[in-house]
């Protein structure tokens, strides 16, 4: 389900991704932007104020992990649903994610990256991306059912 043209759009945006500059950013962003999301993450100390959560190594250790599982996605784009099945139970059974938060993930993620592209983020680009969050994020639901 995906175009030539979006295909290349994704790829050579990950091209570009610093996994350990924008995992930290986006997950830093995610948790500052949206504080609930800190309940999840009840084991990694202090997150009492953006400086703290920028600096806390555990969340930047965190968004780099989560940034090399979406690299997985981008190398397995027609089968994104089959390499996200056991993580999915695993947010849905075990972590108790909120799926909502997926896409909030999704949309920070948009914004780390068209800051760190520029002009080189077209709006062919943001649509690929918006829509290559969007079927992560469904993915990564699945195990709710
Ligand atoms: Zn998540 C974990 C991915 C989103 C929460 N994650 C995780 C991991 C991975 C991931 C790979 C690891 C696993 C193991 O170890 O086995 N995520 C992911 C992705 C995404 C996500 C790809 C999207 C895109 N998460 C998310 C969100 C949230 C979360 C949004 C909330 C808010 N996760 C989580 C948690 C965990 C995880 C809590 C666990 C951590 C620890 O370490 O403890």
């Amino acid at each position: 389900h995906w175009t030539s043209e979006e295909k290349a759009a994704i790829n050579s945006v990950w091209q570009k991704v610093d996994v350990e500059k924008e995992g930290p950013e986006t997950l830093s962003r995610v948790l500052i932007t949206y504080p609930w999301t800190q309940r999840y993450f009840a084991t990694f100390g202090n997150m009492s104020s953006p400086a703290a959560i920028i600096n806390n190594p555990k969340v930047s250790a965190h968004g780099k992990k989560v940034l090399c599982a979406l690299g997985e996605a981008v190398s397995h784009l027609d089968n994104i649903k089959g390499i996200y099945a056991k993580l999915s139970e695993l947010h849905a059974k075990t972590l108790y994610v909120d799926p909502y938060n997926f896409k909030l993930f999704g949309q920070v993620l948009v914004i780390v990256l068209a800051r760190r592209l520029g002009s080189a983020f077209t709006v062919e680009v943001q649509a690929a991306w918006e829509k290559f969050v969007a079927v992560v994020g469904a993915a990564l639901s699945k195990g709710y059912q």
